[in-house]
């Protein structure tokens, strides 16, 4: 199991972070998604088939880009 924690500067309040909760959970392989609201910072467990990059493409489709 991979972790992945990745900042998030557009998460402003809850329902952001509940919208992004529900999209990634919808991808294969990813077992956990947790937000802090707060820090604007998500951190992920997924295993394959779900990688990095899915998971980067997806939140840049949702208009939630990960920094860097
Ligand atoms: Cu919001």
């Amino acid at each position: 199991m991979e972790k992945l924690l990745l900042n998030i500067p557009a998460i402003h309040c809850g329902h952001c972070a509940h919208t992004i909760k529900m999209e990634l959970s919808d991808l294969v392989g990813v077992n956990s998604v947790d937000v802090d609201t707060e820090k604007k910072e998500i951190s992920i467990d997924f295993e394959p088939p779900a990688n990095e990059q899915e998971i980067r493409d997806l939140l840049a489709e949702i208009n939630y880009p990960a920094e860097k």
